[in-house]
């Protein structure tokens, strides 16, 4: 009869031990700032597949760090309990290069806009791409300048206006998802606000990727772009999984990513396995550089040395 209990007990305990709890909810990532987006707007669903996307991936809140430059989607750290930072407007990627390069265990999230990320920090977008640091990139492309009220951005298509930019644009937009690829990134997908399981994954696959992932996501902003609306997108949008697509292939990656029209693919282009930036650096191989003493006075002497 003892035995029997003990058998039970001991069944009920390995029962328990497999069932992975959750490190932490989403109640745990809110904070006390209230969220000033206009309501309605695309950069919800962001937020909600990200915070999503930390909760079931489990990686501890003081190991991730989310970082960002200037406009709408910019303020996104405000409203994650994790360690943030909202930067200037287009340098976010090489803060969190700096950051990675000093602690480069952390898990770095890099948040924006496309004026942000593609206008005033496009070059940095290009060498982020070909240097392969192990981070996720994620642009909310809501193809205007949202913050300052509608000034036309990159990604604006030919003939788009606003309020603010009343003439309609004469120059042909930027294609990021080609760009990151002809740059040498290692993960290049595209997710929609107005599919938030679905950028959950995305996101999921682009945190846990190695190696710089990139992930620009059709972001609607429904008070200065009356063009690209969740309507538009939703009767456009497919999955490149449902065809099977295959996204080790940079060529056929290249070729889908000038597809842009009544058909708008969304999910993962491209993904290639590759050795890191940090990987490659000599110092950071021992230790996190952080974590490494200096010795100031012997390293100033030897300068010193050189200049003498
Ligand atoms: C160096 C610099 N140039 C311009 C600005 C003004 N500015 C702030 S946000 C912004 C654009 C925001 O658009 P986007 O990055 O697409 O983000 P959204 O607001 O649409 O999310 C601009 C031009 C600035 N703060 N700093
Ligand atoms: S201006 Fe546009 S992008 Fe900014 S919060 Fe409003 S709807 Fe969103």
């Amino acid at each position: 009869m003892e035995q029997k209990k003990d058998k039970k007990i001991k069944t009920a305990e390995k029962e328990t031990a497999a069932i992975k709890l959750p490190l932490f909810t989403l109640k745990d990532l809110a904070t006390p700032a209230k969220i000033n987006w206009c309501p309605g707007c695309g950069d919800f669903g962001i937020l909600m597949g990200l915070k999503n996307a930390i909760v079931e991936l489990g990686i501890p809140q003081h190991e991730l760090f989310l970082i960002s430059g200037i406009g709408c989607s910019s303020k996104t750290p405000y409203w994650v309990k994790l360690y943030g930072y909202n930067g200037l407007h287009g340098r976010a990627l090489p803060f969190a290069t700096g950051l990675k390069l000093a602690n480069h265990k952390l898990t770095v999230i890099v948040v924006g806009g496309d004026g942000d990320g593609y206008a005033e920090g496009g070059n940095h977008f290009m060498h982020s791409c070909r240097r392969n640091i192990n981070m996720t990139y994620i642009v909310f492309n809501n193809q205007v300048y949202g913050l300052t009220t509608g000034q036309v951005s990159p990604t604006s298509e030919k003939g788009f206006r606003t309020k603010a930019t009343p003439d309609p644009v004469i120059e042909e937009p930027i294609h990021p998802i080609a760009l990151a690829i002809a740059s040498g990134a290692t993960y290049v997908a595209r997710g929609f606000a107005g599919d938030m399981q679905h950028l959950k994954k995305l996101i999921m696959d682009a945190v846990s990727h190695k190696g710089f992932a990139f992930i620009d996501v059709l972001q609607p902003c429904i008070t200065f772009n009356h063009l690209n609306t969740f309507d538009y997108f939703k009767q456009r949008v497919y999955k490149l999984e449902d065809e099977q697509f295959d996204a080790s292939n940079k060529i056929k990656a290249f070729e889908k990513a000038q597809e842009w029209g009544n058909k708008i693919p969304i999910g993962v282009f491209y993904k290639e396995s590759k050795a890191t930036y940090e990987e490659q650096v000599p110092a950071l191989q021992k230790q996190v550089l952080v974590k490494q003493s200096l010795d100031v006075k012997t390293q100033m002497e030897n300068v010193m040395k050189d200049f003498m």
